[in-house]
């Protein structure tokens, strides 16, 4: 036991900030990355962010929604167009949420993915995929102010 005191006494010497670190965001800006915010679609009261984050030549997309449904698998994709006009077939799948997040390594670079004129949506659920329940643009004005 004579670490602890030792490092409570450097607290006590105002050497180490008596005030723990507070716990990140579950989402902050990445360095490098960036994260957008998914709005709910359809009455679904689902909303809540997409982080991209760069991994060399790849991208990992982290997606995190509020108001998700639990023990239902939510597809979830980057579609060319915008959340108004989104074109129906996925040009990079993600991996489904499970109780509202979903994390997948997607095989470019992050500067493709914001490039402009993509968006990500996440679908209802595999039966429903034409019921879409949140949608981002990943455009600057989407990007999330946090
Ligand atoms: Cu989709």
């Amino acid at each position: 036991m004579k670490k602890p005191i030792a490092i409570l006494s450097l607290a006590a010497l105002g050497f180490l900030p008596a005030v723990p670190v507070v716990a990140a965001d579950p989402t902050p800006p990445p360095p490098g990355g960036k994260v957008y915010e998914l709005s709910a679609q359809n009455g679904s009261g689902q909303h809540g962010t997409v982080a991209l984050k760069p991994r060399g030549n790849k991208t990992v997309v982290e997606i995190h929604l509020i108001g998700a449904a639990t023990g239902v698998a939510e597809p979830a994709h980057i579609h060319e167009g915008t959340c108004d006009k989104l074109n129906p077939a996925p040009k990079y799948p993600l991996k489904s949420l499970v109780d509202g997040i979903s994390e997948t390594d997607v095989d470019v670079p992050i500067s493709v993915l914001t490039a402009g004129g993509l968006a990500v949506n996440v679908h209802k659920s595999a039966e429903d995929l034409k019921d879409y329940v949140a949608c981002g643009n990943l455009t600057k004005s989407s990007m999330s102010k946090m």
